[in-house]
């Protein structure tokens, strides 16, 4: 590791552990390690292959569940069903339980957090574990849907009144959900939000950063906030990760 990252590192954990409450926000960027791609990232990115406001939309649903499923369901399924929390998640675990920082707030559906057993989790485009259906509402599993679909049920539909099941994921054109409204709540007067692996292009969560009074970045890309953040930390997370773990036990344990 750099001179100079090893000391954006180590003054990273000085702001986390001198500020509080401390809350941390996430996107597709913090899970690109564990084997998920991203929308936006250069070269690699999903939006490369397909516009998301088009594929993932309530819109492509309601016109054509097939399609929908046909798209989406083994891309659910195989990238994010089987990956694993990475170092990152983990630290991020650890500084909760350390009581270093409040909780997270993700854009992420993949449920990463949540298997790395963060507690305080407010998952503001919802998670991919359950859905439900759009008729009578009644709820079902990921794991049932997925089934489902692979028997040759397309869409997979609910077995108490033959509706269209849906994931309980915050699609392009659905209105934001309830713990979204939360986590504006709790940043407001949040002394500092750490940013991790989110171009911040997706609105309304891209407005969350201006209810904190300071924000560090750690993201391999620009964003808008850089210029506006305390810190910027233009590296892997899991690098930084691992490093920060070292750098914030030396701290607390002084
Ligand atoms: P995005 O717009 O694709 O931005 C990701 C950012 O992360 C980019 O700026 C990258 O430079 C950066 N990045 C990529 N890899 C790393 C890394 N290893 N370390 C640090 N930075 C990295 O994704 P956003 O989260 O900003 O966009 C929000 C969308 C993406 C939400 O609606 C998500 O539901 C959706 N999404 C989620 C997942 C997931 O759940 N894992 C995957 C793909 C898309």
């Amino acid at each position: 590791m750099g001179e100079n990252l090893q000391r954006q590192v180590s003054e990273l954990a000085k702001l986390m552990v001198n500020n509080s409450p401390c809350y941390v926000l996430t996107g597709a960027g913090i899970s690109t390690e564990s084997g998920i791609p991203d929308y936006r990232s250069k070269g690699k990115g999903l939006w490369e292959k397909a516009d998301p406001a088009e594929v993932a939309s309530v819109d492509s649903l309601r016109r054509d569940p097939k399609k929908f499923y046909e798209f989406n369901l083994p891309r659910w399924n195989d990238n994010m069903g089987k990956a694993q929390p990475n170092v990152a998640h983990n630290v991020l675990a650890w500084l909760e339980e350390q009581g270093v920082i409040n909780g997270i707030i993700t854009q992420n559906v993949d449920s990463l957090h949540y298997k790395a057993g963060t507690k305080k989790l407010w998952e503001v485009h919802g998670h991919l574990r359950s859905g439900h259906c759009l008729k009578c509402k009644d709820s079902s599993t990921f794991d049932k849907m997925y089934k489902k679909f692979m028997e040759g049920e397309n869409p997979p539909l609910c077995e108490s009144c033959g509706g269209t099941i849906r994931p309980d994921v915050v699609l392009f054109g659905d209105a934001m959900s309830e713990s979204f409204f939360d986590a504006e709540k709790i940043l407001t007067g949040c002394e500092l939000l750490l940013i991790v692996g989110t171009s911040l292009q997706v609105y309304p969560v891209a407005f969350l950063p201006e209810k904190a009074n300071k924000i560090a970045i750690v993201n391999l890309e620009g964003t808008t906030y850089d210029d506006g953040a305390d810190l910027v930390i233009k590296e892997k997370s899991g690098i930084v990760f691992e490093e920060l773990q070292r750098e914030v036990e030396k701290l607390i344990n002084r």
